[in-house]
């Protein structure tokens, strides 16, 4: 076969094409959607990976939907979460579950992980806070915390809560998941800057490789 040959480099052209656009087409499929009901919460909750950062977020607890909708924006994942949990009793369960759900979601939207980038990692600076995530897509949930907050509460939401929202969400989205606030002092700038950590590693790891769009990215041929 002569490579050179005008005909056959159109048709090479041709079908890079066709798997570039393979690939788009399946990326611009990668949603979620998760409906939990259980007698503690019932919560809805749609991703879209290839999103803008749109998000409509509501679980009754004022600083979870802060977090989440920094979790939005900035990684680029659009994000509906509608929350109604036994709050009278206490944030646990809405706080956990919010995590399990959007995991879930996540998972779903990632269907067999064709494509994408697989790591990600990321340092969030917020004024005297610095914040490192690094997570790998990898089907085996692990979390590693290095986080000390030393308020118990941030507006009304249980400041323990929070290592269980991440938890909860690496083990549901298959993901093993380290993060470690470097420094800080303000507690709501501590939290925050995990969550957009969280983010930015997040949109990397979640993004289509071009150069190997139609590949599952592990030499075990699975994830
Ligand atoms: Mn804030």
């Amino acid at each position: 076969m002569d490579r050179k040959h005008p005909e056959i480099k159109t048709l090479i052209a041709l079908s890079k094409l066709a798997k570039y656009a393979i690939a788009v087409i399946a990326a611009a499929m990668r949603r979620g959607s998760i409906s939990r009901k259980t007698n503690e919460t019932s919560i809805d909750v749609e991703v879209n990976l290839d999103g803008s950062g749109v998000y409509d977020v509501s679980t009754g607890i004022g600083f979870l939907d802060h977090m989440l909708e920094q979790l939005s924006r900035h990684s680029l994942i659009d994000l509906k979460v509608k929350a109604i949990g036994d709050l009278h009793i206490d944030q646990h369960h809405t706080t956990e579950d919010t995590g399990i759900a959007i995991g879930e979601a996540v998972l779903q939207a990632l269907s067999d992980k064709r494509g994408i980038t697989r790591y990600g990692s990321a340092y969030a600076p917020m004024d005297e806070t610095l914040t490192r995530c690094a997570l790998d897509i990898s089907g085996r949930p692990y979390f590693v915390w290095k986080v000390s907050l030393g308020m118990p509460r941030l507006g009304e939401w249980d400041t323990e809560l929070i290592e269980h929202w991440f938890h909860s969400f690496a083990t549901s989205a298959g993901i093993t998941l380290h993060i470690e606030n470097l420094y800080g002092s303000n507690n709501h700038h501590i939290v925050e800057s995990c969550y957009k950590a969280l983010a930015r590693a997040l949109r990397q790891a979640v993004e289509i490789d071009p150069r190997k769009a139609d590949a599952i990215p592990s030499t075990k041929g699975t994830l």
